[in-house]
């Protein structure tokens, strides 16, 4: 059961298909506080700060509370809190404060109240269970516990939303409410699934021919490459550099003959540029968001002065979103969105005032404290929320600022892009995912998890962030896996392509000295290892992730999800259900060779080293020591559950999907039944009854009327 309360007025997001009528009595398991009303301030955050690193804090915290509109609710000490999507820490958000407002932010430290996305959904388990979502374009924050170690408090700058209230039976139930209550999530194509490669360092075609022969040289599978912003020609988007790329559309054609799709970013930004037809257009058509002059507000980004799209306006959505037909023509399938928070190196207005205060300064004497003032001046000047205020939208014809619709900005962009899709390309699907999201443009986009570090503590934050990004919608979502930033080393790759074995989306990404494609390695042969046993999975991967989507469920979930009796399960992070039949346990600590796993129930390991080289035991339920060197990995099977698997072949596009072989554990059932989607990768009709495959696996074999299938031990 759905209940809405409706506060104030919120600017509508569109996160929510059909809404219920507005409860107009008082609001079920929260406290309102009304701004205005008088509270206590519990937590006296005004004292100065003298460390001056401690930059960004919660701009919404105890101390500012009375003119808030905020929600207290009282949690047992037993509640965990699950959700808030892309955010650091845990899988239970308990005892930090989590803020919703979109920023580009490269450094994912455990104390970072913010990250590029906002999502609005939690769920309280425990006690009472409950779900909750803040329907609002503003910036919100969840305290829950950091103050008051037993409350969440909710508190929102503009007295503005829509509280969905959700209750149900369980966590699992209430997602599934939730996600039909926001709409289905958006699939990828077929080979999305596959292994992707990307490295902000490629800038010539014959970079991207390299990185495609060295895969096919090293036999290690791969589906697509990124593009990064040095093909386009002065980073204007939607351009390509013709001196760089002189025979694009040969290279696009030529790479995806051998099953490989070229994946171009595109940035917010739009360069201001005479005879650049995106900024021409843009401006002749009023189509970018404005100053308090009036005039077309412009920010510093990667191309120099550049103009922001006002997307609140749907024909303007329109306009950005026939943009992509450009490369779409070129052969291009598929596209991330980057920037879109929007990212804001600079604004004239604040490099006005950092210049004037330097020259002020240099006026006097420097001390250490006007030394800092300047430091932080000039460390201000990048993604600083007051230039939130510096623009506008239109909405129905009203001049709305920016940071009331802030966390909207790059949801919208990237919708602009995925609704365009529809209308350009409606019989094949097109890759989308974004940096930036809100719940609702989960609908047409994934996401993935931006500017990581080669860190083992962010290998953890991935295996954590999965679950809750999903819960709020976002089932494509997948981390920068051997991290972004920062060298990373063998081991450490290592042990997280086996882990992005299970992610959606499985790419390799970074901007660090070392290189990180996986024929850099030593063990090479390891690392094709890993990469063949996705492939041999995606049969599975592939309708697991389909089919949650079609039921709003979570292809990740946290094993409390299942076993919400057991306390053991309810507490373990580091472990994750992969759809119906697998649970991981990876290996995520650095020099470990293997690592404690606690099974709720009995189940079959999988020890795999390669595609002929692998050994299964069945465990009982309990905790064990699973050794598993740097060439190995455990997964596990749960009892009664089948897990079908295909031959990998250099991409999914030369796979065949339609010999099968099966991997079970029969547990003590006679016969399991396995539903098995599969399509052609491509088509959006996906309800369609001839993608779903019976399986049936007895002690005898397995049989299948529509594909052939053959019992593997
Ligand atoms: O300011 O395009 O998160 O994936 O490689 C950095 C360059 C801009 C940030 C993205 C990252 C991408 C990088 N971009």
């Amino acid at each position: 059961m759905i209940v809405r309360y409706r506060f104030g007025q919120p600017i509508e997001t569109d996160a929510v298909l059909t809404k219920p009528a507005a409860e107009t009595g008082e609001v079920r398991r929260f406290t309102v506080h009304r701004p205005g009303e008088p509270v206590e301030h519990e937590h006296d955050r005004s004292t100065e700060v003298s460390n001056p690193g401690e930059v960004e804090g919660n701009p919404l915290d105890a101390s500012n509370l009375t003119d808030l509109l905020f929600f207290t609710y009282t949690m047992d000490p037993d509640d965990i809190v699950y959700g808030l999507g892309e955010q650091v820490r845990g899988i239970n958000k308990r005892n930090f404060t989590y803020v919703s407002r979109c920023m580009d932010n490269a450094r994912h430290t455990e104390d970072r109240h913010s990250l590029y996305s906002a999502h609005n959904f939690f769920i309280v388990s425990g006690r009472e269970t409950f779900g909750a979502f803040f329907d609002t374009a503003g910036i919100i924050s969840f305290d829950m516990g950091e103050t008051d170690i037993d409350r969440i408090q909710v508190a929102l700058e503009y007295p503005d939303c829509d509280l969905y209230l959700i209750e149900g039976e369980d966590p699992t139930d209430i997602v599934r409410q939730f996600r039909a209550l926001v709409g289905r999530s958006y699939i990828p194509p077929k080979w999305a699934f596959g292994y992707q490669q990307s490295r902000w360092a490629y800038k010539t075609e014959d970079d991207f021919r390299d990185i495609a022969r060295r895969y096919r040289e090293a036999g290690i599978p791969l589906d697509a490459i990124y593009m990064d912003i040095d093909y386009m020609e002065r980073y204007k988007s939607f351009t390509v550099d013709r001196e760089r790329f002189p025979h694009f559309e040969k290279l696009t054609a030529e790479l995806k003959g051998d099953g490989i799709h070229l994946v171009p970013i595109i940035d917010a930004g739009l360069k201001v540029e005479p005879d650049y037809d995106v900024y021409e257009e843009g401006v002749a058509e009023n189509r970018f968001c404005k100053n308090a002059a009036g005039e077309d507000f412009t920010l510093g980004v990667w191309p120099g002065h550049c103009h922001l799209v006002d997307v609140m306006d749907p024909d303007n959505r329109r306009w950005f979103g026939d943009q992509y037909k450009k490369l779409l023509d070129l052969g291009i399938d598929g596209f991330w969105n980057d920037m879109n928070e929007p990212s804001i190196f600079y604004t004239e207005e604040r490099l006005a005032e950092a210049y004037a205060k330097v020259d002020e300064l240099r006026q006097g004497e420097l001390d250490l404290n006007t030394f800092f003032d300047m430091v932080a001046t000039f460390s201000g000047l990048s993604n600083n929320p007051a230039d939130y205020e510096l623009f506008y939208h239109t909405i129905d014809g009203k001049r709305v600022r920016h940071d009331r619709v802030h966390n909207l900005y790059g949801s919208n962009l990237s919708r602009a892009a995925g609704e365009a899709f529809c209308r350009l390309s409606p019989e094949k699907r097109i890759l989308l995912f974004s940096r930036s999201s809100m719940i609702g443009m989960h609908r047409v986009s994934g996401i993935w998890t931006g500017d990581n570090m080669a860190w083992w503590s962010h290998l953890r934050l991935a295996v954590c962030q999965m679950p809750g990004i999903q819960m709020c919608g976002f089932l494509y979502c997948g981390p920068d896996l051997g991290g972004f930033g920062s060298d990373t080393n063998e081991e450490l790759m290592t042990r997280w392509l086996q882990f992005s074995v299970f992610t959606p989306l499985m790419r390799n990404h970074s901007a660090s000295r070392r290189a990180q494609e996986l024929d850099t390695f030593k063990h090479v042969d390891t690392m094709r290892h890993i990469v063949e046993l996705r492939y041999a999975l995606l049969p599975y991967l592939y309708s697991e992730f389909v089919k949650a989507s079609l039921a709003d469920d979570l292809y990740f979930k946290p094993l409390a999800f299942e076993f919400a009796g057991d306390e053991r399960a309810r507490r373990v992070e580091d472990q994750l259900l992969v759809g119906e039949s697998l649970m991981i346990a990876p290996v995520i600590e650095e020099n470990a060779r293997g690592r404690m796993v606690y099974l709720p129930e009995p189940m079959r390991m999988v020890r795999y080293r390669a595609l002929d080289d692998y050994d299964t035991e069945n465990l009982a339920a309990g905790d064990h020591y699973v050794s598993a060197d740097l060439n190995e990995m455990v997964f596990f099977i749960r009892p009664g559950h089948a897990v079908p698997v295909a031959k990998p072949a250099p991409s999914t596009q030369a796979m065949d999907f339609d010999h099968l072989r099966v991997l079970a554990n029969p547990g003590d059932a006679e016969r399991i039944t396995y539903t098995l989607y599969d399509d052609d990768g491509y088509t959006t009709d996906i309800d369609a009854p001839e993608h779903f495959h019976t399986i049936e696996v007895t002690a005898s074999g397995a049989r299948c009327a529509t594909k052939q299938v053959e019992l593997i031990g």
